[in-house]
């Protein structure tokens, strides 16, 4: 049996099945999308269609896929043609509520799968507490606890104390699993603005670095953390870390991890896709 895990598709489904005529899958094979399986490629709604409709499939949730779930939920008065799209087919509902009951941070014996990233300040327990507790309130959300939470995404930039309010902690859990890449390193907060690539941006190092280089508890208890979200790293590896997401919708291309293998598959993008800057 092997488990794999996709990067960001974003839509990009006929790199998706160029992908998986590769991987070979055995009935017993499992596929695993890292997140943010729609929005920005050509066909979110086939990707979808796959994902929830198999026993094979399962994914993560990643930021696009709550953006949408928020969106679903607001009075939809924001103008965002994938959205509208995938809400006007005729299964958008049933979409809806598989995409609320996905895992923020899934492990697999010795492997966690996150979109983004795991707060290094935490440990790998605290880290898949946390995510539980997104979770379930990703599942239960009221429609007025998603409109509040939109305007509090830039309040909760550092770690919120335990006696600040609810939602502005499940703020940071969001930002931090589903959005987080670079920390500053001087008051461990997070650096959401950056974007870049380590290493070329203008910024010192010494100011604000990559989640996965924070000295963490991680490297004694060597776990393998496999994320996606990152598309500009165009995959990374280290000694605990596999980020895989390599930018497909941006004309690169999508990448497969086997968890119990280590071993990567690499399908140069497909789809027509988006300028990088677009
Ligand atoms: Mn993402």
């Amino acid at each position: 049996m092997k488990i794999w895990v996709i990067g960001d598709i974003h839509g990009c489904y006929r790199s998706l099945m160029a992908l998986l005529e590769q991987l070979q899958l055995n009935s017993d094979d499992v596929v695993i999308s890292i997140g943010d399986l729609i929005n920005r490629g050509p066909d979110s709604e086939s990707v979808l269609k796959l994902f929830s409709e198999n026993a094979q499939f399962d994914s993560i949730i990643g930021n696009h896929e709550l953006a949408f779930i928020r969106w679903f939920h607001s009075d939809r008065s924001r103008k965002i043609d994938d959205f509208e799209h995938i809400a006007r087919q005729p299964y958008a509902e049933r979409w809806l509520s598989w995409m609320r009951n996905r895992d923020v941070l899934k492990k697999i014996e010795n492997t966690y799968l996150v979109h983004a990233g795991l707060w290094p300040h935490w440990t790998l327990e605290q880290n898949q507490e946390h995510a539980d507790t997104l979770k379930y309130w990703i599942q239960s959300a009221s429609q007025e606890d998603f409109d509040q939470i939109g305007s509090m995404f830039d309040l909760a930039i550092t770690e919120p104390l335990k006696s600040e309010p609810y939602l502005l902690q499940i703020s940071f859990y969001i930002n931090v699993f589903l959005h987080m890449r670079f920390i500053n390193v001087d008051d461990k907060s997070l650096h959401l603005a950056r974007k870049d690539i380590p290493g070329l941006g203008e910024e010192s190092i010494f100011e604000s670095q990559p989640w996965y280089m924070i000295d963490s508890q991680f490297e004694k208890k060597l776990p393998k953390v496999v994320f996606g979200h990152w598309a500009s790293l165009g995959g990374v590896s280290g000694p605990w870390y596999t980020g895989i997401d390599t930018g497909c919708v941006w004309g690169k291309g999508l990448t497969a991890y086997e968890v119990y293998s280590g071993l990567i598959k690499f399908q140069p993008a497909l789809d027509k896709h988006i300028e990088i800057g677009g």
